[in-house]
C-alpha cells in the first residue's frame, strides 16, 4: 500500500533549496503519496501575506501530519515552521527521518539531539534517494 509521507522544507526560512524539495517529492510520488507538495512550489511568493490564510496552512498542515505515516524533513535550510513541524510529528509518534548537508549547516542541537528522529546528513542529491528508497521500502 502507498504510504502517505510528510514532506517538510523551508518555506518563510529561505527558499534556497526549494528546487531540490520539488525533485525529491516528484521522486517520492513515484511509488508513494507526498501530501505536503506545496512545499516544491517554485510558482508561488513566499511573500503571500493574509492571517487567515496562515490559520488555514497551520490547520491543513497539521490535519496532513496527523493523517500521515511517516515524515520527511530537509533541513539544511533552517525553518521555524519545519523545526515546529518535526515537534508536532514526535508528540503524535510519527517516524521522522530528517535529511541535512553537514557541509553547509550546523543542524540545531534541539533536532540533532533528540534521538526520536532518525538523522540522515547526507552530501549528493543521489545520496539522498538513495537513503529515501531505505525509508520507504523500495525493492
Ligand atoms: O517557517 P516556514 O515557512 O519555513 O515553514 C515551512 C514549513 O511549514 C513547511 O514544511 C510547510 O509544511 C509549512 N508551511 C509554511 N508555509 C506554508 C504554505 N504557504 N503552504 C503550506 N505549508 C506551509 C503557502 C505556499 C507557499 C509556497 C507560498
Amino acid at each position: 500500500m502507498k504510504k502517505k509521507i510528510y514532506f517538510a522544507g523551508s518555506i518563510r526560512g529561505g527558499r534556497s533549496d526549494a528546487s531540490l524539495y520539488q525533485e525529491i517529492i516528484a521522486f517520492i510520488n513515484e511509488t508513494d503519496t507526498v501530501l505536503t507538495e506545496q512545499v516544491g512550489d517554485l510558482s508561488r511568493s513566499v511573500l503571500e501575506q493574509a492571517r487567515d490564510k496562515d490559520e488555514q496552512i497551520y490547520l491543513q498542515d497539521i490535519s496532513w501530519l496527523r493523517e500521515s505515516d511517516l515524515v520527511i524533513a530537509e533541513c539544511t535550510v533552517p525553518s521555524l515552521g519545519v523545526g515546529y513541524e518535526l515537534a508536532y510529528a514526535e508528540k503524535y509518534n510519527k517516524p521522522v527521518h530528517v535529511f541535512y548537508r553537514p557541509d553547509e549547516t550546523s543542524l540545531s542541537a534541539m533536532i540533532k539531539g533528540d534521538r526520536y528522529y532518525s538523522i540522515h546528513p547526507y552530501h549528493t542529491k543521489e545520496e539522498m534517494k538513495e537513503k529515501i528508497c531505505k525509508i520507504l521500502e523500495r525493492e
